[in-house]
């Protein structure tokens, strides 16, 4: 068995279908364009239809197919735009391969943009990317140059994409160079989205700001002077001049240390609305980042909502609303941020972060699913009960003219474009998401796995009983228990942002420099004291509550009512505060830190009971990551369990294992790496930092 398994880099991601049809099927269509002849060839290669059997593509237009949806009928794909027909494509094809029946009807996307953001920087390093350098850029004098290479790969990534619905990509990091609209580097941004068009891919960009000065030559980039409108419109003509299918820019503004409308007096509508006054005309927009806050503003969860709901009903219809999940920063876990349904008069989109930033980088295993999954069903009761995020975003709720989502894209140059094989697995889901945000992530973990580790040698497609049980079943479990188990030896009970300096991974509770801005270290989320542990959102405390609709402001304003998942996102309680389930608030903290431990180890003997139905590849790249996750989630939990214990003074409950590193050693360690990056860093002079951080 084992030697019919060939090898593997990961590189086909999820599109394995064989390269060659046995039963060509007969592909009826009239219409032409480069869209239809990539759907045309992907059936002819790939779908296995009866013998001499014939496929119809019908471009026309149906009032009930939005968008680029589409419907899938007896022998026929009907859509109302090229792209729906290739969309239909990739829907009949992924049925084929996990064994699903074709299911007849109408498939509509829920977003209209689904997005990735690329923190991609001009010299090819990419910001919280963990798979290698950029696909995008490089560094050194042939930076410029496109070369076969770069296309086939682009391609690549394009068609991957289609796959799963995602129709557009922000091409550079948040963080932006103004370097960026420069015509050296637009003719780059043409030349990919040359080769990104046919699979139905808009290229956008983020913007920085202060461009107008930086690059323009202008003395301001004041959003009302009249030169730096004009600035504006002649750079976003020329764009269109090159790219006349340009989706738009991104803005991050007047957020940790970028330059935006408040430097000249103005506001984010002012900033925003300038933007889209230019992108307009062409059809473009503006996707407004509403990530910001400020040192000197109290609660860093609420401030968000502070600046822009007063904003509300004031941005052009091309403007839309980008907010991260949660109110604070892609944490493990995070209650849903309370703009979405707040803003009912703006067009607001969801930021995910695809890269685990915050959730083991390409290391760890954790399936993101079940927390977007999560986050999209919650429930704001903007709109009366029911009004979940998904539908107070998609349109179903307010009358938005656009509607979009975006995920921070954990794609680099590494063989299998993600580090890790299991964070494919985000990419995929992320796309399926924004295609239908009502999927479950059981059912997504299900496609994915069927696809990714196909059946191979039998020549079925349809997984045997014995690779359902043995493979397929235990695999998709591990992955829907990942996230919690994360949770659960990183940050349990509603904690957050108790990582170490600067690289997001590590356990850091102890780090809190006087010189680093308070709210980038841990003591200030974490709050430990002999006389308890949280932060208090309360009314009594920092009030954030109050930006959540009745009746959420109530349940999360009381512990007894407060879901223990955000119990110390909203309260600072007592170490032997009594717990819903009975037991200390320590000591469930402790059992906690310890079942994720042992999930991951419960993860391991999943992972290598399936060794006979990988390919030894994948199956040893998994096997070792897996090692490195337990080793790292130990340091979690023992690096938090002593170091809060210092405050809680109270045992580790005698039936849980003992931690097995001492508290020393773990902040020695943690302070050697933090000096020696640095140093790195001053050596280096940092220079990518450099490029968009001032
Ligand atoms: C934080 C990242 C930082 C990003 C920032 C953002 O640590 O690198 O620039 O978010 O989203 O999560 O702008």
């Amino acid at each position: 068995m084992v030697l019919s398994l060939h090898a593997d880099e990961g590189h086909r991601l999820w599109l394995r279908s064989p390269n060659q049809n046995l039963r060509p099927v007969n592909v009826i269509c009239s219409a032409q364009s480069a869209v239809l002849e990539i759907a045309k060839q992907e059936l002819e290669q790939s779908w296995q239809g009866k013998s001499g059997a014939s496929l119809v593509l019908t471009v026309q237009s149906d009032e009930r197919i939005r968008g680029d949806g589409f419907r899938l009928g007896p022998g026929e794909i009907r859509a109302s735009t090229d792209l729906g027909i290739l969309y239909g494509v990739y829907e009949l094809l992924r049925r084929q391969q996990t064994g699903e029946s074709v299911r007849e009807g109408i498939f509509n996307p829920s977003y209209e943009r689904r997005l990735l953001n690329h923190w991609d920087n001009l010299n090819g390093t990419i910001e919280r990317g963990y798979a290698g350098h950029s696909i995008f850029w490089r560094e050194g004098n042939d930076s410029l140059t496109v070369t076969e290479q770069d296309k086939t790969l682009w391609r690549e990534y394009a068609r991957a994409n289609a796959s799963v619905g995602i129709n557009g990509a922000a091409l550079n990091n948040v963080n932006a160079s103004p370097w960026m609209l420069t015509p050296e580097y637009l003719g780059r941004v043409k030349a990919i989205a040359d080769v990104l068009r046919p699979y139905g891919m808009q290229v956008y960009l983020s913007i920085k700001f202060s461009s107008p000065a930086l690059i323009g030559g202008l003395s301001t980039s004041d959003p009302l002077d009249p030169g730096v409108i004009q600035w504006w419109h002649d750079k976003v003509k020329e764009i269109y001049t090159l790219i006349p299918d340009f989706g738009g820019f991104l803005v991050k503004a007047n957020s940790e240390g970028q330059p935006g409308p408040q430097d000249f007096g103005r506001t984010h509508a002012d900033g925003a609305n300038m933007l889209a006054g230019a992108l307009g005309p062409f059809g473009g927009i503006v996707m407004w980042r509403a990530f910001v806050y400020k040192t000197s503003e109290g609660d860093r969860a609420k401030q968000a909502y502070s600046e822009f709901i007063p904003l509300d009903g004031q941005f052009r219809e091309n403007v839309i609303v980008q907010s991260k999940n949660g109110p604070v920063d892609f944490q493990p876990r995070e209650p849903f941020s309370p703009l979405f349904g707040a803003m009912k008069k703006t067009s607001v989109m969801p930021e995910l972060q695809i890269t685990q930033e915050y959730l083991g980088q390409s290391i760890h295993l954790v399936f993101l699913a079940p927390m977007w999954e999560e986050f999209l069903k919650s429930d704001t009761f903007q709109e009366g009960k029911g009004s979940t995020v998904a539908r107070c975003t998609d349109g179903s709720l307010f009358p938005q003219k656009h509607t979009a989502i975006a995920g921070v894209s954990n794609i680099g140059l590494d063989a299998n474009w993600c580090g890790h094989d299991f964070a494919q697995a985000n990419w995929y889901a992320f796309g399926r998401l924004a295609w239908d945000n009502t999927l479950t992530s059981e059912q997504i973990a299900d496609e994915w796995i069927k696809l990714t580790f196909p059946e191979t040698g039998s020549g079925s497609v349809v997984f045997s009983k014995d690779r359902t049980r043995q493979f397929l079943n235990p695999v998709k479990q591990m992955m829907l228990e990942s996230r919690e188990a994360a949770v659960d030896y990183m940050m349990p009970l509603g904690l957050h942002h108790i990582f170490s300096a600067d690289d997001h991974y590590g356990p850091g509770p102890w780090w809190g420099p006087r010189f680093v801005r308070k709210d980038w270290t841990p003591p200030y989320y974490h709050q430990a004291e002999p006389g308890g542990v949280g932060f208090d959102r309360t009314i009594k405390g920092s009030d954030a509550v109050s930006q959540y609709h009745e009746p959420l402001k109530s349940q999360f304003n009381d512990p007894k009512t407060c879901p223990d998942m955000f119990l110390l996102w909203f309260h600072h309680l007592p170490w032997d505060y009594e717990m819903k389930s009975g037991g200390t608030l320590w000591d469930a903290l402790c059992t906690h830190y310890d079942a994720g431990l042992q999930q991951v180890r419960a993860f391991q003997k999943t992972w290598d009971r399936a060794e006979p139905w990988v390919d030894p590849e994948r199956f040893t790249a998994v096997q070792s990551k897996l090692r490195e996750q337990c080793r790292n989630a130990q340091i979690w939990k023992d690096a938090c369990l002593l170091y809060f214990q210092q405050f809680s003074r109270r045992p580790v409950p005698y039936d849980i294992e003992r931690p097995v590193n001492d508290l020393e050693d773990l902040i020695q360690a943690d302070n050697d790496r933090i000096m020696s990056r640095f140093r790195r860093r001053a050596e280096r002079n940092d220079p990518d930092r450099k490029d968009h951080r001032e």
